[in-house]
């Protein structure tokens, strides 16, 4: 950076920036002393800070003549930037100065700031971790992803039921995000593929009468750990082109045609809420074929402005991480454009395709699976189709080569499902055209290649790796527990925050008794800014002499939240029999958001609400039990819940979480798991030791044996807790004003088929919570716990996961196939 430009960018220079960001750029009087245009001229402030840096990693990068990695992701759930950004630019001290003179707090202007929500849940929240893991290791990864106008809808609670609401972030503007309109480009759709003969007497492929759209990129600086490096995350924005409409100009009807650009605008609208379940809408390809064109056209044509048309270093220099299927027409598509644009031939492309692409699975479930089907997808994506088609003949003819004669093999292999409405199966084309297929947590990877891909394995085992989760420090401890890192900072020194592994040396501590005093005490003032929390927005007084029972996610039948809900129904019922014995009292504690088409999940939340007031209300129960539904939860929220948390809810179904992160995040602050062997929590225990875990439940594999004979009215008969339990669900003690409501609810638990055997783990459940309340009564045991689940958490830090991916996925010497 030149000395100038970095002198003036110094913390001294604060004051006198964020003074001219609020009067000059904003425009505002400095003395009206608004939150939000503080708020803004703080972003401004910060910003120019992050730009200077920006630029100079850029210059290195290309110095070092390193590989670049792409993160390409339908989501990026960010939340806030102002704080992350002061904590790893090292500012918030000189902040906090400077709002001196403005007699305002820092914590309340960053309040002002709205969640960045551009994802669901636990795959776009891990896009945002890796990306301050990447800037953090000094990693030259840019994030790919879409600049919705709505993220995330905001959840409100009306008579217990969810309502949606939309969320539309970008209203005021969004000060952390710089417009490249020289980078725009262009992105087909619609119209036929049709051959040629080129001037070179070749005959090629065209894509034309195309309905074309427009892709703006937008930059947002992602700052890594007080290193100096800021990476990038660029998102895309759908505009109309200009002739789009020009037939309809010279007809005459304008505002028609004006009228007619909200069309391609419509692309990069609103994310979908769908968590887990795929609906096959065709504006959802839209999205995924927009942002994996704009993508690959932008790291193209950077490629050719230095190296021209010569691809032969292009993969040793680049490649793509995909996350999930949803960009996975990006294989296509680099296929098409290296061939139809760039002159490359199939071969040559190929190579260079399956060596820069590689692809990682977020779930197992079949409803989760994309699926598109061939007509919609060929009508939107002509050629795109027939280079799939070219890919899954070319591919079954090897499949042919490994097993002759096995017919079964290549239709179960074959991209396209066959059937009466053929489909793409855009996992089997992540597979096919990648180097590097990985999983998410050990077990999850193991179940991938035993089941769902057993037969990819089979051809090509040495694709197939784990990278199990991780959730970065910097968010969710350093940030969001401040107290509990400056104690850490004192007991072990600073390096956690960038090397977690020296958390271990908290080990040592879990029997100082004068350690624990503290470990604790920080614990009940995080606690008590939960419960500030749960009193705003539920109006429920939560005592922090309480155990705080949490389950935040989103809510899905196999995450289990109803098991969880009858453990509470069993606590209820105890309690009105006076029977008290061996329990602590707790405050039970839900959030989460259903995909707004989900009836079942919505009804869950109906059901929780419902026994929240219920409890709530009885003022007998009021030291013993209290129940909240948080509404709205978002990465903000759980920046203040985790801290707070002291029982960590991670309860699915063996076999069908396929990693789960908030149980890492939970873990770092010293919550105890109660859990299954699910995904990363037999990673989780086995890092923590079996006594410092909660442990219920069949496994995966009891799970699928037991599924053949099921039989949930035999369990009921013989358990007297979940007879009474059901007893009482079925009796409308709960919705006596909405008579026969919950009735799905109870027909799932009572159904031999019921997919997530919520019955056959309930006993083992509420024995793992009896051990909590044991536990529990003993401070110094519990202290124990605690300090050792935080202890032992540096494995799930993405500064790990991210060192796998770069050691085995992105800067591997061999390319695997
Ligand atoms: C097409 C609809 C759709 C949308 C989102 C299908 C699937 C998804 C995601 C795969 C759902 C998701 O977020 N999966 C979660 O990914 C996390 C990060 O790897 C894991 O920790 C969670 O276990 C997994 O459920």
């Amino acid at each position: 950076m030149n000395e100038d430009l970095a002198r003036a960018l110094e913390a001294t220079t604060l004051d006198e920036d964020l003074l001219r960001h609020y009067s000059l750029t904003l425009g505002r009087d400095d003395n009206d002393g608004s939150h939000f245009y503080l708020y803004h001229a703080l972003a401004l402030t910060v910003r120019d800070r992050l730009v200077a840096q920006w630029r100079d990693t850029r210059d290195t990068y290309q110095q070092k003549e390193c590989r670049s990695i792409n993160y390409l992701s339908l989501e990026f759930l960010m939340g806030r930037t102002l704080n992350n950004a002061l904590l790893n630019l090292d500012l918030e001290l000189p902040v906090r100065k400077a709002l001196q003179s403005w007699a305002c707090d820092l914590e309340a202007v960053e309040q002002e700031e709205l969640d960045a929500g551009l994802g669901n849940g636990g795959l776009g929240r891990l896009a945002a971790c890796f990306l301050d893991s990447c800037a953090t290791l000094q990693l030259p990864v840019t994030g790919y992803g879409l600049r919705y106008q709505y993220g995330m809808f905001h959840q409100r609670i009306e008579n217990g039921y969810q309502v949606e609401l939309p969320d539309r972030w970008l209203r005021h503007g969004n000060p952390w995000e710089i417009e490249c309109p020289e980078a725009t480009r262009r992105i087909r759709f619609f119209g036929y593929s049709e051959s040629y003969r080129d001037g070179n007497g070749d005959i090629r492929q065209r894509w034309v009468d195309t309905q074309d759209v427009l892709a703006v990129p937008y930059d947002i600086p992602i700052p890594g750990y007080r290193n100096g490096t800021v990476n990038t995350l660029r998102l895309w924005a759908s505009q109309a082109t200009d002739e789009f409409d020009l037939t309809e100009f010279n007809a005459g009807s304008y505002t028609d045609a004006v009228a007619a650009k909200n069309q391609a605008e419509q692309i990069t609208m609103v994310l979908y809420p769908n968590d887990a379940s795929e609906q096959g809408k065709s504006l959802r390809l839209r999205q995924q074929y927009f942002l994996a064109s704009a993508s690959l056209q932008d790291v193209l044509a950077n490629w050719v402005a230095t190296a021209g048309h010569d691809f032969s270093n292009f993969a040793a220099r680049n490649g793509f991480q995909l996350n999930d299927t949803h960009p996975t027409v990006a294989i296509a598509e680099l296929m098409r454009l290296l061939m139809d644009e760039y002159r490359v031939g199939w071969n040559e492309a190929w190579v260079i395709t399956t060596s820069t692409m590689a692809y990682t699975n977020h779930t197992l479930l079949p409803e989760a699976l994309e699926k598109w089907s061939v007509n919609l997808f060929g009508d939107m994506l002509p050629r795109l189709l027939e280079i799939i088609h070219e890919i899954n003949a070319r591919f079954l003819s090897r499949v042919a080569d490994k097993w002759p004669g096995d017919q079964d093999r290549q239709a179960r292999m074959s991209i396209i499902e066959e059937g009466d409405e053929p489909r793409i199966r855009m996992a089997y084309l992540g597979i096919v055209g990648s180097h590097s297929v990985n999983g998410v947590a050990a077990l999850h990877t193991r179940l991938l290649t035993r089941g769902l891909f057993r037969d990819f394995y089979e051809l090509t085992p040495g694709k197939f790796n784990n990278k199990t989760n991780g959730v970065t420090p910097r968010r969710w401890l350093a940030h969001c527990n401040p107290r509990l890192s400056a104690l850490l900072d004192e007991t072990i020194g600073r390096q956690w925050v960038t090397n977690m592994d020296q958390l271990q040396g908290l080990v040592d501590y879990a029997d100082d008794a004068a350690f624990a005093e503290r470990f604790m005490d920080i614990k009940q003032a995080n606690k008590a800014a939960l419960a500030r929390l749960v009193e705003t927005s539920c109006g429920v007084g939560f005592s922090t002499g309480m155990i705080f029972d949490v389950q935040v996610k989103r809510i899905h039948e196999y995450k289990r939240q109803l098991l969880n809900v009858l453990h509470v129904i069993l606590l209820y019922s105890r309690l009105l029999h006076n029977d008290t014995a061996g329990l602590h009292p707790r405050c039970v504690l839900f959030g989460g958001k259903a995909a707004p088409g989900y009836a079942m999940a919505k009804l869950i939340i109906k059901l929780i609400n419902n026994v929240a007031t219920v409890i709530n209300r009885d003022p007998r129960l009021r030291d013993w039990l209290r129940v909240v539904f948080v509404p709205d939860y978002s990465v903000t929220t759980m920046e203040v819940i985790c801290p707070g948390t002291d029982l960590s809810e991670q309860i699915s179904t063996a076999g069908k979480e396929a990693s789960g992160t908030g149980n890492m995040k939970f873990m770092m602050n010293g919550a105890v798991t109660i859990g299954t062997l699910d995904g990363a929590n037999i990673e989780i225990r086995e890092a923590v030791g079996e006594d410092n875990f909660f442990l219920f439940g069949l496994t995966a594999e009891e799970i699928e044996t037991r599924r053949q004979h099921y039989d949930p009215e035999g369990i009921i008969a013989v358990d007297q807790g979940l007879a009474q339990v059901m007893q009482l669900l079925e009796s409308g003690h709960f919705n006596l004003l909405e008579s026969g409501i919950f009735a799905p609810l109870i027909a799932a638990i009572r159904n031999p088929g019921d997919p997530w055997m919520t019955a056959a783990d309930f006993r083992s459940y509420v024995d793992a919570q009896q051990r909590v309340d044991d536990r529990f009564t003993d401070r110094a045991v519990w202290a124990r716990m605690s300090i050792l689940n935080t202890a032992c958490s540096g494995r799930f830090s993405s500064d790990r996961t991210i060192s796998e991916y770069r050691d085995d996925i992105w800067y591997a010497d061999k390319r695997r196939d």
